[in-house]
């Protein structure tokens, strides 16, 4: 073999040996890195979705429901609290066939749950010009 050969060959072994202290040098320096990227966990696409379920309130306030059109996501529970000194009732148009509540008094409330997409139209058994109504989406 000739001696420009082996100086080839010294030169490949001392670039392999150079390359690999290399190499296993770095590998050792993301485990340094890793206790400080832990902390980098995101909790905000989890939490949207729970906030667009939420439950949404209507005061009867004065003989009206405030809001009187409410527009929620399937799902959400809506709860009418009356602020009234008077009865009111939350019944479905046409005769309370998706949700009624009874008579409920001052500081009372009524809960429903809205699981099918669609509009719902309500009104106030004992004051029928109390009207309100909830869309319910996707
Ligand atoms: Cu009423």
């Amino acid at each position: 073999m000739s001696k420009f050969s082996w100086i080839i060959i010294v030169i490949v072994v001392v670039l392999a040996a150079g390359y690999f202290l290399f190499t296993s040098g770095r590998e050792s320096t993301p485990a340094i890195n890793q206790p400080t990227e832990a902390p980098q966990v995101t909790q905000g696409p989890t939490a949207q979705p729970t906030n667009a379920r939420e439950n949404q309130s209507v005061m009867m306030q004065n003989f009206a429901y405030n809001p009187a059109t409410l527009s929620v996501k399937k799902g959400t529970t809506v709860s009418w609290t009356n602020q009234d000194s008077v009865d009111h009732d939350v019944v479905s148009e046409p005769n309370g066939d998706m949700f009624k509540s009874e008579l409920f008094s001052e500081g009372e409330s009524y809960s429903f749950t809205f699981n099918s997409v669609g509009t719902y139209n309500y009104y106030c058994s004992v004051h029928p010009r109390m009207k309100g109504s909830i869309t319910v989406t996707e």
